[in-house]
């Protein structure tokens, strides 16, 4: 007699703990990313957690992009951060009070609630906006959903490729390690050593989290200086100097991802996809034009300060997969990669943020090594736009078995599955879900 299968219950133990993470982060209008780390709404954290609430509430989705676009500001930013006012100061840093973009921001037209940061995130938001949409597209029109965030995304990719595009002809550019979302990683390293660290402030971080998985006090110190800086320009991208200014490859693809999206919700809504579709093949020749590295097999981050290609090979690189007109040969190239000494992390199959073999290799700091789920489902969808469905497959098991096995750990050991940082992660237990589907 065959034994039963038992995958199917394993699967349901899992969706259950990922939706019930899910339900517990939830705050009544948005999702925090975690209770204990992060108590307000992240942008891009928004965006994957609207991802795998479609699948249990089209509503709770929908509800926690439109909060987040509430706090869009009149230029089209998406602030990183959207605070919750009920939640004391002290208990995340840098708070509303810090960032005080209320006042600070009035040459970008920050609302006057809620209080916001002044930086953003990468722009995952339309990608996001189409897929909640494709789950129920019954509902989402009878909401009229897709009309309502159209403007809001629009201004948004706007704002990234005028007020953002820094370089002539050049992407849309980062001016802080908070926005490509990968706050330490390696990459920075460099254009950071010219920031002098600030030195009056107070992390709210160590008391939730340990410190060996966390940024230095001396990134911090740097992450604040340079938030100082920006606060005293009033944010304005017009005026600003900016001592980091990057174009990321992950942030870019994302750009270009997101772009197609509103190409399909142009098109959805009776408008012409082609500005959409033409901006984001245009995006796509820059990306390869200025970010790709033969040599290393991936994309590389330009540093803006003297116009050249970071010498560090991180998980960034490899998320442009993502983009569906990606040249074949350059595709080849980073499944190589990613199969490759440097990516293939061999007791869990999952992405390690950093090259294992790169000489700043950290398998417990942040975004220094660690295996972050998020940029592990935006490959698996890389793979899976590019035919790779066999790779594919290793990699969407992967997310499902490691984030069950770790509690929904924010992100783990590569080379042991560890789990590290916060647990019950809402990204995490979102896109598990999703790939559970
Ligand atoms: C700063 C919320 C965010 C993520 C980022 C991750 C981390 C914040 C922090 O947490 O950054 O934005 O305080 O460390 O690096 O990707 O969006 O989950």
């Amino acid at each position: 007699e065959q034994p039963a299968p038992t995958a199917p219950a394993d699967h349901l133990t899992l969706r259950r703990g990922a939706a019930r993470v899910l339900i517990d982060n939830w705050t009544g209008s948005s999702t925090v990313p975690s209770r204990t780390l992060y108590p307000h709404q992240w942008s891009w954290d928004s965006a994957f957690i609207a991802i795998g609430l479609r699948h249990f509430s089209v509503r709770r989705a929908q509800q926690e992009l439109e909060s987040l676009l509430a706090g869009q500001w009149a230029d089209g930013r998406l602030p990183h951060i959207v605070f919750n006012p009920r939640v004391p100061y002290g208990a995340y840093f840098p708070s509303p009070d810090f960032w005080q973009s209320s006042q600070a921001g009035r040459a970008g037209g920050a609302p006057a609630s809620p209080e916001t940061s002044g930086i953003v995130q990468p722009p995952v938001h339309a990608l996001a906006a189409w897929l909640v949409h494709c789950s129920d597209p019954a509902e989402s029109d009878r909401r009229g959903f897709l009309s309502r965030m159209y403007p809001g995304l629009t201004a948004w990719h706007d704002y990234l490729l005028t007020r953002r595009r820094l370089a002539d002809g050049g992407l849309a550019a980062v001016i802080h390690p908070w926005e490509p979302g990968m706050d330490n990683s390696p990459c920075w390293d460099r254009p950071l050593a010219r920031v002098e660290p600030a030195d009056a402030f107070r992390r709210a971080d160590l008391a939730n989290g340990n410190p060996a998985d966390r940024p230095t006090d001396l990134d911090y110190g740097r992450y604040v200086r340079l938030a100082e800086s920006y606060r005293a320009a009033n944010y304005d991208d017009r005026t600003a100097t900016h001592r980091f200014a990057v174009e990321d490859p992950a942030f870019n693809a994302l750009l270009v991802t997101s772009e197609l999206a509103l190409a399909r919700i142009a098109a959805h809504l009776g408008r012409s996809p082609e500005p959409h579709t033409e901006r984001a093949a245009q995006l796509t020749r820059t990306v390869v034009d200025r970010l790709w590295d033969d040599k290393s097999g991936l994309f590389r981050a330009r540093d803006l300060v003297d116009d050249t290609l970071i010498d560090e090979r991180s998980v960034a690189g490899l998320v442009p997969l993502i983009i569906p007109g990606l040249p074949t040969d350059l595709v080849n190239a980073l499944v190589e990669t990613l199969n490759g000494p440097g990516f293939r992390a061999p007791a869990t199959d999952l992405v390690p943020s950093y090259d294992l073999t790169g000489p700043s290799f950290d398998p417990k700091r942040y975004w220094r090594g660690p295996a972050w789920f998020n940029t592990a489902w935006l490959i698996e969808r890389g793979l899976r736009t590019h035919g790779r469905h066999e790779d594919a497959r290793r990699l969407s098991r992967a997310v499902v078995t490691e984030a069950g096995r770790s509690g929904f750990a924010e992100y783990i050991d590569p080379a042991t599955g560890e789990a590290r940082g916060a647990r019950n992660f809402s990204w995490t237990a979102a896109l598990a879900l999703d790939l559970l589907h």
